[in-house]
């Protein structure tokens, strides 16, 4: 079997030259469903693996755009359509510099496993586009976003494709997105999550994956009779995700000590708390990029150049985005005594930081398991947009730890079930793979 997977990552590579991204993420996935294929056969004779690789669609597309001194701008937009075997596809829209098919192909590939595991019916999808909001204007924004939705609206629908947030896409972006596909479409309905509460958007989805996150952790904590309580964190971005991961953990008494950009970290030994949380939604929307700002007006260190993985903590919440965290910053982190970690970014750890983490066998979850949140409050999102009922603050929140406690359980069931207990990695990826591969296999050869 193993001759068998690792023939098949081989020829990912070959069929898909370059794409560095997508064949991290396949390799991670597939390995550990070596496990799976020798017990079903089947899965290997209906080309399950071989299927899942290669997306239902793809949608690649021009976005012209004029800026506010009247120069025109072209960038490329993206929607990738990975797998609609559990529902219709479903995941973010990222506009950020570094974006490319490699980066969306990879992230449409995580989001079919993480959607399965949040147990509500959606399938796998992600989008996005190489703009950089870096410095642009409202106006610059809102122009963006309309031309970016006037080709897309065409192949998204609330019962076909429902995109959402992502790194570079908030509230203001699926506003100005939400806004021109209405135009377009002629139809008010719920095609996009993370909407505004006024217009249709479920309270707890801007918070939704960093509670996610910590509620996460929290489950992986009770596994070794501990609690968060008086634990130290470092936290990297200071985007949406580490928003939300502050907040949770500092609630339930833990002590957030770092936060990190493109430019460096802070390092905050009174800990991110109270107002210094809501500072870090203004450094967002400053489209400055800098995390510095928060060292100049809270008098904290700033370290610039450098990533948060050398303070030491307890537990480390990669927040920012993919590899993000390498195997000197795994073992660096193992060194000074973190016993948990757990990815609110996806792929944010290389496969060998992953390989640091299990080997020294301190709790490890990778995104798909630990930062499903985000996806499952806007699974929630469209439940309330179909019944046409918005819920209570309490309600959503409810539903969201229920999801996470279920997904923690879930992932340890089946990682001891297929002999590799604790091992999170597997235990997601089996687990999400099952659900979909059932689903592929009950509709035929599609
Ligand atoms: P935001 O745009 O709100 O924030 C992203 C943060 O990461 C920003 O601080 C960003 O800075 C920073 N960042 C980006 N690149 C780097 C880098 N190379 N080094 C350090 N920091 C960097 O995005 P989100 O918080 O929504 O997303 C963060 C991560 O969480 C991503 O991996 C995303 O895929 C994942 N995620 C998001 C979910 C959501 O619901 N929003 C759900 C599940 C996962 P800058 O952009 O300024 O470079
Ligand atoms: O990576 C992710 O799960 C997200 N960016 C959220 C996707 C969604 O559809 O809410």
């Amino acid at each position: 079997m193993k001759e068998y997977i690792r023939n098949l990552i081989e020829q990912v590579k070959i069929k898909n030259p370059g794409e560095r991204e997508f064949h991290q993420a396949v390799e991670e996935v597939f390995e550990s469903l070596e496990l799976v294929l020798e017990r079903n056969p089947k899965y290997r004779e209906h080309k399950i693996l071989e299927r899942m690789v290669e997306p239902e669609r793809i949608i690649i597309f021009r976005v012209p755009w004029v800026d506010d001194k009247g120069e025109i701008h072209i960038n490329r937009g993206y929607r990738v359509q990975m797998n609609s075997a559990i529902g219709p596809y479903k995941g973010g829209l990222r506009f950020h510099p570094s974006v490319t098919l490699s980066v969306l192909k990879f992230l449409a590939f995580e989001q079919v496993f993480k959607n399965s595991l949040t147990t509500l019916p959606m399938g796998g999808g992600k989008g996005g586009s190489d703009f950089d909001p870096k410095g642009r204007s409202d106006a610059e924004i809102m122009r963006f976003c309309q031309s970016f939705m006037t080709e897309l609206f065409r192949h998204i629908g609330p019962d076909v494709d429902v995109p959402a947030g992502d790194i570079g896409v908030g509230g203001r972006e699926i506003g100005y997105l939400f806004g021109q596909y209405k135009r377009l479409a002629n139809e008010f309905t719920g095609v996009l999550t993370g909407k505004g509460l006024n217009w249709g958007g479920s309270l707890i989805r801007p918070e939704a994956t960093g509670f996610g996150v910590v509620y996460f952790a929290q489950e992986m904590l009770k596994t070794k009779n501990m609690s968060l309580e008086g634990k130290t964190i470092a936290i990297s971005g200071f985007g949406n995700v580490a928003w939300g991961a502050a907040l949770k953990a500092t609630e339930l008494g833990a002590k957030v000590v770092t936060l990190s950009g493109p430019d460096g970290f802070i390092y905050d030994q009174d800990g991110v708390k109270g107002e210094k949380i809501n500072y870090m939604l203004e450094m967002r929307a400053s489209l400055r990029d800098e995390v510095k700002m928060y060292a100049e007006k809270f008098k904290v260190p700033f370290y610039a150049g450098k990533r948060p993985w050398g303070v030491k903590v307890d537990i480390a919440l990669p927040c920012a985005t993919q590899n993000e965290l390498d195997e000197n910053d795994a073992k660096e982190l193992v060194k000074n005594g973190c016993i948990c970690v757990a990815e609110g970014a996806n792929m944010p750890t290389t496969l060998g930081g992953v390989k640091v983490f299990q080997e020294a066998k301190i709790l490890y979850a990778p995104g798909k398991a630990a930062n499903a949140g985000g996806v499952a409050t806007s699974g929630l999102e469209m439940t309330q947009n179909s019944m046409r009922l918005p819920w209570s603050r309490e309600e959503v929140d409810k539903k969201l730890h229920e999801i996470m406690v279920n997904i923690h359980r879930t992932c340890v069931e089946t990682a001891a079930e297929y002999g590799t207990p604790e091992n999170y990695v597997n235990g997601a990826n089996i687990a999400g793979f099952l659900k979909v591969a059932d689903a592929m296999l009950d509709q035929g050869i599609v």
